[in-house]
């Protein structure tokens, strides 16, 4: 039986929708360029070497509540359950709950959904190596586009999960929309599993997103590189630095490049030049932290009723076990 399929959007769509990105976020004012394109090969090994920094305690906070919480999770399915993952990146975390459901039951369809091709075929050959009743069913595509895979399948439940607070880099409002599409892919025994990161003081908060080591740096920097490469643009990074600020009004980290002189940059496949300002920032990320009450009140606007939620030790990040709440024409009919 062959256990490996791969569905990939077609990369010219998605090399023209980053020219066409690129182009309006750096004419923009204030310029910025989407996170989402932080993820070329380097640019997913470099947040790979960010999760397992000292100051990056996301990863490790989330790990803590899977290892300690996957088989009781499990538990609550019945057999034949399969997964399907948002923004699967190397799918590490992800092991404990296939290890978890692989005891439960014979075989596991894996449903990984990432944005980054080589990830996805990598992780998938580490996967299949290891679990020999694994099935996948890699889907190269951003989260929008995978939603598509998502289809209720009656007489096969499923658990959606969406780790590592991939949430918070929406805005609270598109998070909330973009849940509520999700949640219409929810038959009423299947469930989500949302890793949220929480607020919590500002020194702790930049320095994950601002490590001594540099390695957020280098993603941030990397997201020039691949202008370069991929749109002949002629950025010099040592002419940039990266800035992590928590704006805690919004509760949310916001990432910078700052141009460190004056100067302009050519980017040929654009046929466009771009000034910067001593000083001037391009904006590339926001990444949201939720209280409590902001988890219930977005579960609450996408149509969604949280069964369960656990934290670490140091109650850091929470995880959102979450299922469809009964639309109102439902209950009329009780
Ligand atoms: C993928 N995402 C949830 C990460 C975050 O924490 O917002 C991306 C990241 N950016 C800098 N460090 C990590």
């Amino acid at each position: 039986m062959d256990r490996f399929c791969l569905i990939a959007a077609d990369s010219r769509d998605r090399h023209n929708a980053f020219a066409r990105d690129v182009k309006a976020g750096l004419l923009a004012r204030p310029k910025h360029l989407n996170c989402c394109y932080f993820y070329d090969a380097e640019g997913s090994a470099l947040f790979e070497a960010i999760c397992e920094l000292p100051e990056y305690y996301v990863t490790r906070a989330e790990r803590e509540i899977l290892q300690a919480h996957a088989g009781a999770i499990a538990d609550r399915f019945p057999q034949g359950v399969r997964l399907v993952e948002l923004g699967s990146g190397n799918s590490a975390k992800t092991r404990l709950l296939i290890a978890a459901f692989l005891q439960r039951q014979e075989h596991l369809q894996y449903v990984p959904i990432d944005i980054c091709r080589v990830v996805l075929q990598e992780s998938a050959r580490e996967l299949l190596r290891d679990y020999p009743k694994l099935e996948v069913v890699a889907v190269a595509a951003e989260y929008r586009e995978g939603l598509r895979h998502l289809r209720k399948e009656a007489e096969r439940p499923k658990l959606v999960l969406w780790l590592g607070s991939n949430v918070g880099n929406f805005d609270r409002g598109e998070a909330a929309e973009f849940l509520r599409q999700v949640r219409d892919t929810l038959g009423p025994d299947d469930r989500l599993l949302m890793g949220v990161d929480l607020r919590k003081e500002r020194r702790a908060l930049e320095s994950a997103y601002d490590d001594a080591q540099g390695v957020t740096a280098d993603f941030n920097l990397n997201l020039l590189t691949r202008i370069n490469r991929e749109l002949g643009g002629h950025f010099d990074r040592n002419r940039f630095r990266h800035r992590a600020v928590y704006n805690e009004s919004v509760g949310r980290i916001e990432m910078y490049l700052v141009s460190t002189c004056a100067h302009t940059v050519r980017i040929d496949a654009l046929d466009l030049e771009v000034a910067f300002a001593a000083d001037e920032a391009i904006h590339t990320e926001n990444s949201y932290k939720y209280s409590l009450a902001e988890i219930d009140a977005l579960a609450h606007a996408a149509g969604l009723v949280t069964e369960a939620q656990l934290f670490d030790g140091d109650r850091r990040f929470s995880v959102n076990l979450l299922a469809p709440a009964r639309s109102p024409d439902a209950l009329r009919c009780d």
